[in-house]
């Protein structure tokens, strides 16, 4: 299997709870490194560039309101596999979906208010990834 790299942010909901450590430590006792990290205030264009694909669905708007409500943290994790595995450590888009155990069936508040985001496929993650981070910023 490879190795990845795949980009992780914990969301608004989840910095105000105070839980990115809890969050953390799923991604490293999963198998996950995180390998780059910071804390960012989004500002509303760069949260509409980064759902961009989002545009066209009813929820754009309340998406990218809750996306700028409070600090984000962006992270690269890898790992073997790492963007396929973090969907599973995060769990259902929907938390009233998500397996037991998954960040979002633990912390999420609502679909919107999820926690946590990851990339869903190779292309998109080195898009992301590049979106927040030069690669001095990562450091395997
Ligand atoms: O990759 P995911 O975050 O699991 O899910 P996605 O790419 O389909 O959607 C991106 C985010 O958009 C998701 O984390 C929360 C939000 N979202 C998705 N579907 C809905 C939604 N928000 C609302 N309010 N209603 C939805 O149906």
């Amino acid at each position: 299997m490879a190795v990845e790299r795949t980009l992780s942010i914990i969301k608004p909901d989840a910095t105000r709870r105070n839980l990115t450590g809890k969050i953390n430590a799923k991604f490293e006792d999963g198998g996950l490194r995180i390998v780059a990290q910071k804390r960012l205030q989004l500002s509303k264009a760069q949260a509409e560039q980064f759902y961009g694909v989002h545009r066209e669905r009813g929820f754009f708007n309340d998406l990218v309101s809750f996306m700028i409500s409070g600090p984000v943290v962006v992270q690269v994790l890898e790992g073997e596999n790492a963007i396929l595995r973090n969907r599973e450590i995060m769990g259902a888009t929907n938390p009233a979906n998500a397996a037991e155990g998954t960040i979002r069936k633990e912390f999420a508040e609502s679909i919107e208010a999820n926690s946590v985001h990851g990339s869903d496929a190779a292309d998109t993650a080195a898009q992301e990834i590049a979106y927040f981070f030069s690669g001095t910023e990562i450091v395997g």
